[in-house]
């Protein structure tokens, strides 16, 4: 059952405070709860809660115990699958198709996959002869680092919030979540099973609001936080990259993209169509490494844009519970009138629109909702800003190309580096391209295949740092020498 009100999580209580926000389901704008704001107090009782925990009951439990209340986790979560399902559901409007078979699923791996990690992972050890005959042995320990803000964005709630919650706890930290204003509840629901299985108060903290003059300025500037990760805008990302270096905290910055996918004409077609239309519509075309520059090789360009234009026309646009939706809405009227801004703007720049372009028609009950129509553009320039600036929407513009320099050019040729997809069946030229693109992903022959073991991150404006396997353990653990004279 979706609750209507949705609170704070703080040292295992739900608190409300006296400022609430609406919370909307993007089918139709509807306000569908009130959400609790955190102030400067909640923040302050988050972090201290936090802060006790990391020297009491957490802090002091064997490895083997922490791994056994994060496998734990797991498995409430998939007992309280449909209830995860409907909420993330509600805050997003993504098809329930989607959300059972991406967001959920790896929103329990997240925690699986990281508990592994701790249990297995080796440490380093050198052994060294001393001057006087002797020798001297050194390892390496990790400690947690503390105390982690955890700010989230909105595109995929529960599975970037515990992408980094999953790892912070496996280490020994505690954290502070600030979720995006626009999804608030899975990451309150995520309390309830926190409380459920057994993880001690203060361990798993949620605050409530937005960012500036509120609880994600509030966490991220807090004395008391040690380190801060972040999924984001850039823009927001250099603000709390600012208040980080306040006390000299890490951080992990996970930002923006404009990806680029490479066509060659040696590809697998059907492969390379198919594996397009899931980068640039998924999600609504909200996902950070989703394609919205696509390059194909000239001798394919006419039948691959009619192909991609006759897919983009068959996807069903509709609400989560229709098994046959294929798109949902954007994630709310404002990120709405961005993308339709951009649309405006592509054709001020002079592009073919080849599909969409507009709103779609919708039923009367869900006119007011944040639709768009999956949206292709050719014929524009490299300097126009449809190909240059983020847009987050599900829209790509689709250019031919000739040689392999021309288009790693124009594909290296931005600001963001975060992902990339290469199609061809030529294995050497493959390597060749993935090492050439300045991206912290690149895909071959796939798009958004994901083994957590590996590093994730984003090159240039995209992002500092690398989350995943062993760069996890990075982040979230201060590395030790211990030197011993034998
Ligand atoms: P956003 O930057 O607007 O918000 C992200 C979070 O930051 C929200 O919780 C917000 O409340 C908070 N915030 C905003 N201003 C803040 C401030 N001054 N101090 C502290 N917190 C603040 O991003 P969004 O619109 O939620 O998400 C979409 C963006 O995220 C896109 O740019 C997308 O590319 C990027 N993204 C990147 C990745 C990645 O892995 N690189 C993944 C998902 C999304
Ligand atoms: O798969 C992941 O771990 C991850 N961080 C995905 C990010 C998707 C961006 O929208």
């Amino acid at each position: 059952m979706v609750a209507d009100k949705i609170l704070n999580f703080i040292n295992g209580e739900f608190v409300a405070t006296d400022k609430w926000f609406d919370n909307r389901n993007p089918i139709s704008n509807a306000v569908i709860g009130q959400v609790a704001e955190a102030g400067k107090r909640e923040v302050d009782a988050a972090v201290a809660a936090a802060q006790a925990a990391l020297k009491g009951p957490w802090g002091k439990m064997p490895l083997a115990r922490r791994v056994e209340l994060l496998e734990a986790l797991v498995g409430e979560i998939n007992n309280r699958f449909d209830e995860f399902l409907e909420a993330e559901c509600a805050d997003t409007g993504k098809p329930q198709s989607l959300a059972a078979h991406i967001d959920i699923p790896r929103g329990a791996a997240n925690f699986k996959v990281f508990a592994d990690m701790v249990k297995n992972v080796p440490s380093e050890f050198f052994e060294m002869a001393t001057p006087d005959g002797k020798s001297c042995i050194n390892y390496g320990y990790r400690s947690p680092v503390g105390v982690i803000g955890v700010i989230c964005p909105w595109n995929l709630p529960l599975l970037l919030m515990t992408w980094k919650v999953g790892p912070a706890l496996a280490c020994g930290n505690t954290v502070v979540v600030k979720p995006s204003e626009e999804t608030p509840r899975t990451a309150a629901l995520l309390g309830e099973v926190m409380n459920k299985v057994g993880i001690p108060k203060g361990v798993y903290n949620v605050v409530h609001g937005f960012g500036p003059n509120s609880a994600g300025e509030f966490l991220t500037t807090h004395p008391q936080v040690n380190a801060i990760t972040f999924t984001g805008e850039t823009r927001t990302g250099e603000i709390i990259n600012k208040a980080a270096a306040i006390g000299s905290r890490p951080v992990s910055l996970e930002m923006g993209g404009k990806n680029a996918a490479i066509v060659f004409a040696d590809c697998d077609f059907d492969a390379a169509i198919e594996g397009t239309l899931r980068s640039a519509f998924v999600n609504c075309g909200q996902v950070c490494l989703g394609t919205e520059r696509v390059y194909v090789e000239r001798p394919l360009f006419e039948k691959f844009v009619a192909a991609m234009k006759a897919g983009a026309e068959k996807l069903k646009i509709g609400v989560p519970d229709d098994p046959y939706t294929g798109m949902g809405p954007l994630i709310s009227k404002e990120h709405q009138n961005k993308v339709l801004s951009y649309f405006a703007i592509a054709k001020e720049e002079g592009a073919t629109i080849v599909t969409g372009g507009g709103v779609p028609a919708m039923p009367a009950e869900l006119q007011d909702g944040c639709w768009v129509q999956p949206t292709i553009w050719t014929g524009l320039p490299e300097t126009a800003r449809v190909i240059k600036e983020e847009i987050f929407g599900p829209c790509c513009h689709i250019a031919p190309f000739d040689t392999e320099d021309e288009v790693l050019a124009k594909a290296n040729d931005n600001i963001y580096g975060l992902a990339t997809a290469i199609w061809t069946k030529d294995i050497s030229r493959a390597h060749r391209m993935a090492q050439q693109m300045e991206v912290g992903i690149a895909w071959v022959n796939s798009w958004f295949l994901r083994d957590l073991r590996t590093p994730f991150g984003g090159a240039k404006q995209s992002g500092i740092g690398r989350e995943g396997g062993v760069h996890s353990l990075e982040f979230y653990t201060e590395l030790k020498n211990v030197c011993i004279k034998l």
